[in-house]
């Protein structure tokens, strides 16, 4: 195996000299973007990649590979075919882990397609139902726990996605729900959650340590539902997050669904997940999907790991902008982001 590191102003160009140095079958192992250190104002992207032959390009292949050539068909110019090659520039230029691409295009191509010759709308097709596939959706409100959780970085939207929750399951599902804070730190936390729940008419509890939580939620009934709001931790507040992890583990009733904002960067994400990685997390909820144009960085922490997804929300409006993750919904918002040409 040849393993090289390309780098170039920007990921078309880095996967351009990728191509034309190993040829379309090299394999990206990672992608990284930083600064050119003579020129800090400029980017720079830096790729590893590698073949397991030598290529012997001017040789074996042409400068622009037969199957992405126009066809003549005798009628008019067509649009030019897809292959394996230009679909994982495509996917890894739209952002998608390399890790992520790679698995996906070898199973695209064992099952020989998109092969030469496949138009955009039918490689969309298939790379729709591979997403499809490999999503992984929860509905904790079907088997689920009878408390939930939510938990997650300060500001993510925990508080405001508790009352779109109680509003759809009191009001649509007739769910008796109580709504409970733990987060007794920030001022005003309180006041938030009780305004919401002197709205949609709804109880409100306070527990203050984790001896209290526990009767809270360990007398609910079959039709019942507690939804408990938490305060908001850093992954670095080791402190804090020690209390959290007290109050989520005080009962086995309790599920916790980790809220994450699309709007976080990706390296930030990771250390998220993997700091509430250590609470017993039921699933991932998406929050303000609609504040931000680049979903990919989200998609990439959660799908290829099989995370389960249970909400997506995208605005601000109480109940209105909540909706359950459904595989479907999440494989177009990625085939939505990614660029074709
Ligand atoms: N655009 C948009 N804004 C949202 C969404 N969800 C929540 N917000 C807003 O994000 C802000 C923070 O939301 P909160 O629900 O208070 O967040 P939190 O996680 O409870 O915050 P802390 O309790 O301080 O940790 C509020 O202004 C919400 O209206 C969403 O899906 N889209
Ligand atoms: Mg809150």
């Amino acid at each position: 195996m040849q393993i090289r590191r390309f780098e170039a102003g920007n990921m078309q160009e880095a996967l351009k000299r990728v191509k034309a140095a190993l040829g379309p079958e090299a394999l990206i192992l990672s992608t990284r973007s930083s600064r050119d250190p003579h020129q800090p104002r400029r980017p720079r992207v830096e790729i590893v990649a590698a073949v397991d032959h030598e290529p012997h390009l001017e040789n074996r292949r042409p400068a622009v590979p037969t199957d992405l050539r126009p066809r003549n068909t005798g009628r008019c110019a067509v649009e030019p075919a897809w292959d394996t090659g230009r679909l994982q520039e495509a996917l890894l230029a739209s952002g998608l882990a390399p890790g992520w691409v790679n698995p996906l295009l070898r199973e695209l191509q064992a099952k020989k397609t998109p092969g030469a010759g496949t138009l955009p709308g039918r490689v969309q097709e298939r790379l729709l139902q591979k997403f499809s596939e490999a999503v992984e959706v929860t509905h904790p409100g079907a088997q689920g726990k009878r408390a939930w959780a939510l938990v997650g970085p300060t500001g993510a939207g925990k508080t405001t996605t508790i009352a779109k929750l109680a509003a759809h399951f009191s009001l649509k599902l007739a769910k008796k729900v109580t709504l409970i804070t733990v987060d007794t730190y920030r001022i005003g936390a309180v006041e938030q959650l009780q305004t919401y729940g002197r709205i949609l008419g709804l109880p409100l509890r306070v527990a203050s340590q984790p001896e209290e939580l526990k009767p809270l939620v360990e007398g609910l009934g079959d039709n019942e539902l507690a939804l408990i709001d938490t305060a908001g931790s850093s992954p670095r507040n080791t402190v804090m997050f020690q209390e959290l992890q007290d109050f989520l583990t005080v009962s086995p009733v309790i599920g916790s669904h980790l809220v994450l904002s699309a709007t976080t960067k990706e390296s930030d994400l990771s250390s998220i997940i993997a700091r509430f990685g250590c609470l017993p997390l039921e699933s991932y909820v998406c929050t303000k999907l609609d504040e931000t144009e680049a979903l990919i960085p989200l998609f990439n922490q959660l799908v290829p790991q099989r995370r389960p997804l249970s909400y997506l929300t995208s605005g601000q409006r109480v109940p209105e902008d909540l909706e359950p993750a459904t595989k479907s919904r999440i494989a177009q918002l990625i085939i939505d982001q990614i660029q074709w040409n």
